[in-house]
């Protein structure tokens, strides 16, 4: 660990690009490829391996030295997964379901990560991308119908297609504390987390932040720590994610019902296994109410926010009694009451922002050597050379842990200079909010395609994911069937995209809390008033309208 997370990033190992950006595999377009794919994890994977089956030359940039994406750089401990390993795979080959073993239901950091650079080797996909590769600014070219593409450290390419995989956390942001530099001893913000094990074992630690990357670093961590200190802005609403190990048998099981569970993945609202129950929360009596919930609340994964009563996220009285219900589990769990009052959530209802899925983070609180620090009674007024100091007390800490979250959907976007038609800059475009049709084309940046970009449907990323990639690849196959060599959304499409991805959230309580899903990140200018960043229809209307899209020929695209 380094004293400056923002500008650490391995860079040492893996360098297995094929070739340099320099060297010109001028296709056809006079362009050196026919698509740039920016980013190597879930989403980039699979779209270069779609594009390659059309016979496109494509080149990857990846930042990371290795394949993974969030699961290359999340190397924090307790790392894992919060959907169900066997839906979070790819479904695309049946070769990879038949090999690939899943050892855990919510898998961890390092299997997933195995599990990815298999798919990369599986499939040889590592020959077109180029790591340690920052893209630094994308500049369309009118002349030409393509994209000029810098990279960090200066390399140019082309390209005919501009293809964004960046997903919806890659670009991890720092509290505006003062003092960040000063620390003596080590700091690290969980994105950036080292490759090599950080020892615990007596030593002071602080962690920032409690949203779903902090409560499982402090679970994780406080089982060896020497002190631990939390400091929290904001308590989450958590629930269990009763993890387990899948055994031989059931794996077996598994495998012979891949196409059940990815066929159920595409019918639910968020592609989980989980479906919303179709009753409302007053309909049913309190003693069944209660059942359901401690139904829920005893099953892995996320079946408490995605299968509950289908009025917990609309109805404020219903919010209101879930919210209870949860409100007593922590109060049950954490012995000191006082503890307890500050980890539930008094500004928001349950499942208004994400849900983090926890293994006992309630019960490190019980735990001597962990204490809480609220910061809305002593915020912290520095780093220090030594810790940190609140407006209360000066703390000691040898390892200052940083889970403050990222700039999360476009904050990937503003960190690259993208421009479309007459050097229009796309993080001006959107700096009232993204504007996009169907989340994957902006008017006025054509040829540029978005895999799972703002105003997608999130939820369980990879289905998700699987599904904007194909659509893309349907896109691209269609322009190269008929010769078109330019493709860009009409500002009516989009305008009518944006306002129906606005009118899906309406009446959705989410959209009156401050989160990531609304767009807020304290630590960022211009990221303080809540906007409508994804679609909040579900996924099978979602996938509809794509597929409406596509049927009719695109002709809702300008084509030439
Ligand atoms: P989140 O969910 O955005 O959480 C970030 C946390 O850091 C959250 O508790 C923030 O408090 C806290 N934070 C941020 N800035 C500060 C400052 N300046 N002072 C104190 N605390 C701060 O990010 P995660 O990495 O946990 O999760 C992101 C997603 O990745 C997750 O939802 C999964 O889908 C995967 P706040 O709530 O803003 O008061």
């Amino acid at each position: 660990m380094i004293a400056h997370p923002l500008v650490m990033g391995s860079r040492e190992d893996g360098m297995v690009a094929s070739q340099a950006v320099a060297d010109k595999a001028r296709t056809e377009t006079g362009a050196d490829f026919d698509a740039v794919v920016i980013g190597a994890g879930v989403s980039g994977l699979y779209q270069l391996y779609r594009l390659r089956e059309l016979g496109l030359t494509v080149r990857v940039f990846e930042t990371g030295s290795g394949v993974g994406g969030t699961w290359y750089w999340n190397r924090y401990p307790g790392a894992r997964f919060d959907s169900e390993s066997w839906t979070y795979g790819y479904s695309f080959s049946q070769e990879l379901l038949e090999e690939w073993d899943w050892q855990e239901h919510f898998a961890g950091q390092p299997e997933t990560l195995r599990y990815l650079n298999h798919v990369a080797d599986r499939f040889d996909l590592r020959r077109d991308i180029q790591f340690n590769s920052r893209v630094a600014a994308a500049h369309y070219r009118e002349d030409t119908h393509s994209w000029e593409i810098a990279l960090e450290d200066g390399r140019r390419t082309s390209a005919r297609f501009l293809i964004t995989a960046v997903g919806v956390h890659s670009a991890p942001t720092l509290p505006p504390i003062p003092g960040h530099e000063s620390i003596r001893g080590q700091s690290c913000h969980t994105h950036y987390w080292p490759k090599e094990p950080v020892k615990f074992a007596g030593k002071r630690v602080a962690v920032i932040g409690t949203g779903a990357t902090a409560v499982q670093t402090i679970t994780e961590i406080a089982k060896t720590i020497g002190h631990l200190t939390v400091f929290q802005r904001t308590p989450q609403w958590c629930a269990p994610l009763h993890n387990a190990r899948i055994t031989p048998e059931e794996m077996q099981r598994i495998r012979a019902n891949y196409p059940e569970i990815f066929a159920r993945c595409q019918e639910t609202y968020g592609c989980f296994i989980h479906a919303t129950d179709p009753r409302a929360t007053h309909e049913v009596t309190p003693e069944e109410r209660e059942a359901f919930w401690e139904k829920l609340y005893g099953e892995p994964g996320f079946g408490i926010w995605m299968g509950n009563f289908r009025d917990i996220l609309v109805d404020r009285s219903a919010n209101a009694l879930i919210s209870d219900f949860l409100a007593r589990k922590i109060r049950e769990r954490v012995k000191d009451p006082a503890v307890a009052e500050k980890l539930i959530p008094k500004n928001h209802g349950f499942g208004t922002r994400r849900v983090p899925l926890e293994s006992g983070y309630y019960e490190t609180y019980n735990q001597s050597n962990v204490k809480l620090v609220d910061l809305n009674e002593t915020p912290i007024a520095r780093i220090t050379p030594t810790g940190i100091r609140t407006s209360e007390a000066e703390y000691e800490f040898d390892i200052i842990i940083y889970a403050t979250g990222f700039d999360a959907i476009t904050g990937a976007f503003d960190r690259i200079d993208i421009r479309g038609v007459d050097g229009a800059s796309l993080k001006e475009k959107w700096r009232d909010g993204p504007q996009t049709f169907l989340g994957i084309l902006v008017d006025d940046f054509p040829n540029m395609l978005m895999v799972m970009g703002p105003h997608a449907g999130l939820g369980n990323f990879p289905r998700a994911a699987e599904y904007s990639a194909d659509w893309v690849t349907g896109l691209i196959g269609f322009a190269r069937e008929r010769g078109l060599t330019r493709i860009e959304a009409t500002a009516t499409s989009a305008a009518a995209w944006t306002d129906h991805v606005i009118a899906a959230s309406e009446g959705l309580l989410f959209t009156e809390v401050d989160s990531w899903m609304t767009g807020i990140n304290r630590n960022v200018e211009g990221k303080q008033v809540r906007r409508i960043m994804r679609y909040s229809g579900g996924h099978p209307a979602f996938r509809q309208r794509c597929e409406a899209v596509a049927a009719d020929g695109y002709r809702e695209l300008a084509l030439a």
